[in-house]
């Protein structure tokens, strides 16, 4: 089960990765920390690996940890996000761990399977605890992974829409494994990035 093994940066503390980007940046260009946060094997690093590298591989293992990957979107009016994603590990081991790659992230994307309503209560444990601890005015989307396995659906799109919008959230159902809205997940969050204002 997982994704993660055939992403190379997959260690715990990636941080040698994260600024030794010298290149040329305009002015418009944003930079956002991004944070996954859900049950093991409801599909995170899956849909990372989707985002980063168009790839699905039912085959590799569960996070150790966490894993970090960056990630650049550009968007119609030009700007340039560049994501710096932190894939967190959803095994109960590791959930004390989770602060550490949550703090000052720009965005959480809460993660649950739509074949299991554990995952979706889990999903609604790190939403309260973001709500909490997360950075104020963080963005948050919730995602229904597994979308292609709708015949086995046990959490309904409304019930789920319901509870996003209640807690001010994003809400969207994907699939790593088509690669349905896994765009638009990071899309979504893009577009809520604040905008540097004109001094
Ligand atoms: N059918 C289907 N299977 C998926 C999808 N996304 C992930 N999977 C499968 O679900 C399993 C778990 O995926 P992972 O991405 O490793 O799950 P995870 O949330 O990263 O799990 P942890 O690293 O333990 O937290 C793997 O066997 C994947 O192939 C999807 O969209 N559809
Ligand atoms: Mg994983």
């Amino acid at each position: 089960m997982g994704c993660s093994s055939s992403v190379p940066a997959r260690s715990t503390g990636g941080l040698n990765n994260i600024n030794n980007d010298n290149s040329a940046t305009d002015s418009k260009d944003l930079r956002a920390k991004l944070v996954l946060l859900g049950d093991s094997g409801v599909g995170k690093s899956c849909i990372v690996l989707r985002f980063v590298r168009g790839q699905f591989d039912p085959t590799s293992k569960v996070t150790v940890g966490a894993s970090f990957l960056s990630q650049t979107l550009a968007l119609e009016d030009s700007t340039i996000v560049k994501f710096e994603i932190w894939d967190t590990a959803g095994q109960e081991r590791y959930a004390a761990l989770a602060p550490l790659y949550y703090r000052g992230a720009a965005a959480a994307v809460v993660v649950y399977d739509i074949t299991s309503p554990e995952s979706f209560s889990k999903a609604q444990y790190w939403v309260k605890e973001l709500q909490k601890h997360g950075t104020p005015d963080i963005i948050m989307v919730l995602v229904g992974n597994k979308a292609d396995l709708h015949e086995n659906r046990h959490v309904s799109s409304q019930e789920a829409q319901e509870y996003a919008e209640k807690n001010n959230m994003v809400f969207i159902e994907t699939s790593a494994k088509t690669a349905d809205n896994i765009n638009q997940v990071f899309e979504e969050i893009a577009k809520r990035l604040p905008r540097p204002t004109a001094s």
